[in-house]
């Protein structure tokens, strides 16, 4: 997953100078742990052999390296991002996740269609420090391809421990890869997320309790724990790239310079048919899959993450003014031109839904310190009594919030009533966006996380299929959801 360094370049926030901006591979030598599982500590890829993946992650604080100093950093398995995890569909994944941090924490499996209970994807279970939990299921034959994400989903400690490094990304291997052009691209997964600098600054000159309220971005950019890797690319060749946002608030509005991107997958889904891109928007657990043409002149291209106001902000925190450079996609050699996918997977329309629910997301000031405890979590907030609420309440995980039938379909109407943007997620069932502030989507495709923007009014679909349980559904700007912007789904 880690391509070489070609060129590096330190970010234009007054860190020129100050040497190596590695956070991946520095601390490939750092990892101690050794398991009895078959897993060389330090790979960079896990994997399942012959229909089992036998997996095991251990999350703790480690010493590191950014831009400016050294820092703690949080990892999976001496790594920040984790390693890549990688199945097949139809695949037995156990997961044995240790937690070695000084306070609790668990994972949620970002995008996979598996029970939300048990020991399968269940955000309601505790790790506690010095503890360790088996995560055990089957993905179905039929899962979709796609790429996922693995990250901590203990409320009142997700955002913290994310945006200190903890998450990686999850491939499942199926039908997707299966299609010969796409087989034929070259692949790499990109993780991208923000971190603080050495000295712990998100953003300067502000109050804890503003930046949690805003949702916490850092200065450094990184896609696999570097600053501006290389990405190569023969000329005729075909680059597929897998893009994961593991930030915790940050919002990517994502250029490569010369050349288009091709949508071939959105969230954990492929679409029908390729769609041609010149920038892509990635909200914060949003993921997509372009295929890159190697058909310019050859030369080096920045990926860039251009200007993007988040609502809200009013002018608050650091709103870059010009493009960022994430990576490099530098050309080497040449072969015989690749063509691109004509058509993909198609993406079947879910039924008429049985009933439309309004889930309006908002802010709420002043509230009684009683309802907001478990929205404020162990970070507290200042800023007297702020929090963020679904539909006037802030998240309780003893009330149920919305109770669905199996195999029912419904429409739900995510209305942003607020001044700030907000990336809804949905655990467990993926959906489809049916129109955007009254204008029906193009194309039908699959998503989990969907950014809405302040003011703006999403209708979408969900068929809930094959699990009942309790799950969640919430704001993935994480400390919005550790300050209470999440409700609790009950599928009997
Ligand atoms: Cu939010």
């Amino acid at each position: 997953m880690t391509t070489p360094l070609r060129r590096r370049q330190v970010l234009g926030l007054g860190l020129a100078g100050l040497g190596t901006a590695v956070v991946g591979p520095l601390l490939w030598d750092r990892v101690q742990h050794s398991a009895a599982r078959a897993q060389p500590a330090g790979a960079t890829r896990l994997g399942s052999v012959g229909g089992v993946a036998d997996l095991e992650l251990v999350a703790s604080a480690t010493p590191g390296r950014l831009p400016g100093g050294p820092a703690t950093l949080l990892t999976y398995n001496g790594r920040s991002p984790g390693p890549l995890l990688e199945v097949n569909a139809g695949d037995q994944v156990r997961l044995l996740l240790r937690n070695d941090l000084q306070e609790p924490t668990n994972l949620h499996f970002h995008g996979l269609h598996i029970p939300p209970t048990g020991s399968g994807d269940n955000v309601f279970l505790t790790v506690p420090p010095g503890g360790s939990f088996s995560y055990e299921f089957t993905l179905a034959k039929d899962h979709p391809a796609g790429l996922f994400y693995v990250h901590p989903h203990h409320h009142g400690h997700s955002a913290d421990q994310v945006f200190g490094g903890l998450g990686g990304a999850l491939v499942v291997r199926g039908n997707l890869d299966r299609i010969p052009e796409v087989a034929a691209a070259s692949e790499s997964v990109l993780v991208l997320k923000d971190f603080a600098s050495a000295d712990g600054t998100a953003e300067a000159g502000m109050g804890m309790g503003m930046e949690r309220m805003l949702g916490r971005e850092g200065p450094l950019l990184t896609v696999n724990g570097e600053l501006n890797p290389g990405l190569a690319i023969p000329s005729g060749g075909l680059l597929r790239l897998r893009l994961l946002n593991a930030s915790n608030a940050r919002i990517y509005r994502l250029a490569l310079e010369g050349h288009r991107m091709v949508l071939i997958a959105t969230d954990g889904g492929a679409i029908a048919t390729p769609e041609a891109l010149d920038e892509l928007l990635l909200a914060p657990g949003e993921r997509a899959d372009v295929l890159v043409q190697g058909n310019q002149t050859p030369g080096s291209y920045r990926l860039l993450n251009l200007p993007y106001q988040r609502s809200g902000h009013m002018g608050m925190g650091q709103v870059a003014d010009a493009p960022q450079t994430l990576a490099t996609l530098n050309y080497a050699g040449s072969v015989a031109p690749l063509p691109l996918p004509k058509t993909l997977i198609p993406v079947a329309a879910l039924p008429q839904p049985e009933r439309t629910r309004r889930f309006s997301l908002a802010h709420a000031m002043g509230m009684g310190m009683g309802g907001m405890q478990h929205g404020m979590g162990g970070g507290g907030m200042g800023g007297g009594g702020m929090g963020f609420v679904i539909n006037g309440q802030p998240f309780d995980p003893d009330r149920i919030d919305t109770r669905v039938s199996l195999s029912s379909t419904e429409d739900w109407l995510i209305v942003n009533d607020d001044v700030m943007d907000h990336p809804f997620h949905l655990h467990v069932n993926p959906f489809q966006v049916i129109s955007r502030a009254g204008r029906p989507e193009a194309q039908r495709r699959w998503k989990d996380t969907l950014q809405v923007k302040a003011g703006e009014e999403v209708r979408i679909r969900v068929t809930f299929k094959d699990f009942t349980g309790r799950t969640v559904y919430h704001c993935h700007n994480l400390d919005h959801e550790d300050l209470g912007l999440m409700g609790v789904l009950q599928i009997d």
